[in-house]
């Protein structure tokens, strides 16, 4: 049998080097050397092959995690301690109220769904805790079946829920909610890993208020290593959105006023997954919309709603809640799902500013169903206007300026390509490219600013070390200055005086600029120009 090196082994004590993985598998479910131990990383070596290999890669494929790695760490992990003393001292269990915790799930990987289970168990004050409710939302994974009632019925608190049908995790939610017991609801995503005092914080803003929904601080677990990374209280991140309604996550603005950097922010937005809400504050603001399939829109639709409707969302920095961040679905889900959830949300809620979606989806016919119901809420509830809600809760949000051109811009030689600025998004700085054109907005909506800038999003069209790429656009920033004239429809670089020009490099399409020239490689046309 082949050895098998499984590196991050030296921390956890020491071990014969002649074993084989097998022996040292077997270890380490006996507990013999607990990995991931403090959420410290398990590293693998990447000559591994054969049989295991196969299951790294299922692994993989079924979660968009290595669910291989997860599977080695004790379901219970010890983390270390992360709280700031401040925080420390701050806060106490008494007088907080019992929570019910709302985990919703869809073939989650066994480790993953218990390791978050029995964080909560272990971690939140036992007389806080009345139930843990897990929705499963139709999974069909074999251990998600009997074998999971089975362990779960060793746990009085802990309340295992089907439904009849996918629902996907926005209507799952909303069973979970109408089923808790308890004046609070608390959700968690199925791989999530409390740490010590992560409820307590949480609890306390919403005695002080029942009307604020309360975040954690979201650490990171990384999906590779399982290595828990605590963001640093000093830098913490909050909500926003783009105008392709999907949320974002940013920088607290430098004009933010706080006594400490350890009391709550007020968060224009939540990412939606890790949230504490009165039970009957949320019962009143008619829980999410009941319209809303799958994945996504929930969070904003959550968060304009409390902000419009008078309540308010917050970051608490002393509740620390890791999660798996993935870099894909591993369960279907389509665009179109998402877009009805968008376009339900924007009809409700976004009023005139609708239209700025509806732009970078290309305009497109979206059918988002019925939204009587909601908007007859939004009436009866009194809520603000959108735009109450831009000026006061997200000032800095910069509203799209009316536009020279918006829309695609696709090259008059290559009818059928388009500048596209889909680079994966934590390096959205990167090299531009060109694609066929779709038709649809999103990565090729682009908007050709009264100052000369090709904007997407936050990004804008640069010239940097003789590449044509996309870096965050800047108000005095020479290199981000564009002349677009209708007569010739070349796209001119002013500093350089120099003219965009499509290349075939190996049957791939480049960018350049060169020397203008009546050519049509330089021949572009913006959609929708105005003047
Ligand atoms: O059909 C489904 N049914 C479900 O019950 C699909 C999913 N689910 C469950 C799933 O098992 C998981 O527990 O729903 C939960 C969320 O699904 P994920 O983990 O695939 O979503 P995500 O973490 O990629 O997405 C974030 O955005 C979602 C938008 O709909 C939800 O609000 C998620 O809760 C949210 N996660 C977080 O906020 C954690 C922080 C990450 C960020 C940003
Ligand atoms: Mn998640």
């Amino acid at each position: 049998m082949e050895p098998f090196k499984l590196m991050g082994w030296e921390s956890v004590g020491p071990i014969s080097t002649h074993l084989t993985y097998r022996d040292r598998i077997t270890a380490i479910k006996n507990r013999e050397f607990p990995l991931g131990k403090f959420g410290k990383p398990v590293f693998m070596a990447n000559s591994i092959k054969g049989t295991l290999r196969l299951i790294i890669k299922k692994g993989w494929k079924e979660n968009a995690f290595n669910q291989f790695v997860s599977d080695l760490i004790p379901i219970d992990r010890p983390l270390l301690d992360f709280r700031d003393k401040w925080c420390l001292e701050r806060y106490s269990s008494k007088l907080l109220p019992e929570v019910s915790v709302v985990i919703c799930f869809f073939n989650e990987a066994w480790s993953t769904l218990l390791r978050t289970l029995h964080s909560v168990l272990n971690r939140s004050p036992p007389h806080l805790l009345r139930e843990v409710l897990l929705i499963d939302d139709f999974s069909d994974m074999d251990h998600l079946k009997v074998r999971l009632e089975n362990y779960t019925r060793n746990f009085p608190k802990v309340n295992l829920i089907r439904t009849s049908q996918r629902e996907g995790l926005i209507r799952a939610r909303i069973v979970g909610a109408k089923k808790a017991s308890a004046p609070v609801i608390v959700f968690l995503d199925s791989h999530c890993e409390c740490t010590n005092g992560w409820l307590e914080p949480l609890l306390e803003r919403l005695v002080e208020n029942p009307k604020i929904v309360a975040s954690p601080v979201i650490d990171h677990i990384d999906p590779n290593t399982f290595e828990y990374i605590s963001q640093n209280p000093k830098d913490i991140y909050i909500g926003g959105f783009n105008w392709n309604l999907k949320f974002i996550w940013r920088s607290i603005p430098t004009d933010y006023k706080r006594e400490h950097f350890l009391l709550p922010i007020k968060t224009p937005t939540i990412a939606g997954g890790l949230f504490a809400i009165d039970k009957e504050f949320f019962y009143c603001i008619g829980y999410y919309d009941e319209g809303f399939d799958v994945w996504g829109g929930e969070n904003l639709e959550l968060s304009f709603k409390v902000w419009m409707c008078g309540g308010s969302l917050e970051i608490v920095p002393c509740s620390h809640v890791g999660h798996i961040f993935r870099a894909n679905f591993p369960y279907y889900t389509s665009g179109e799902s998402f877009k009805r959830n968008a376009a339900r949300l924007a009809e409700v809620w976004l009023d005139d500013y609708a239209k700025y979606f509806y732009e970078r989806i290309g305009n497109a016919e979206v059918s988002f169903g019925d939204v009587t119901a909601q908007k007859e809420l939004r009436k009866k509830l009194k809520c603000k206007s959108f735009n109450w809600y831009l000026r006061n809760i997200y000032p800095e949000k910069k509203i799209p300026k009316s536009n020279v051109a918006s829309g695609q811009i696709y090259n008059i030689g290559n009818i059928a390509v388009c500048l596209d600025a889909s680079v994966a998004p934590p390096q959205v700085t990167g090299l531009i490219h060109v694609m066929p054109c779709h038709g649809q907005g999103g990565a090729q909506f682009w908007e050709y600013t009264k100052d000369g800038k090709i904007q997407h999003e936050d990004y804008c069209l640069d010239y940097l070390f003789g590449l044509i790429t996309l870096f965050s656009c800047r108000d005095r920033a020479v290199t981000q200055v564009w002349l677009y004239e209708t007569k010739t429809k070349f796209i001119q670089h002013i500093q350089t005086q120099q003219c965009i020009k499509i290349f075939k490099d190996q049957n791939e399409l480049t960018l350049k600029l060169v020397e203008c020239m009546n050519d049509t490689t330089q021949v572009w046309s913006m959609e929708n120009y105005n003047i």
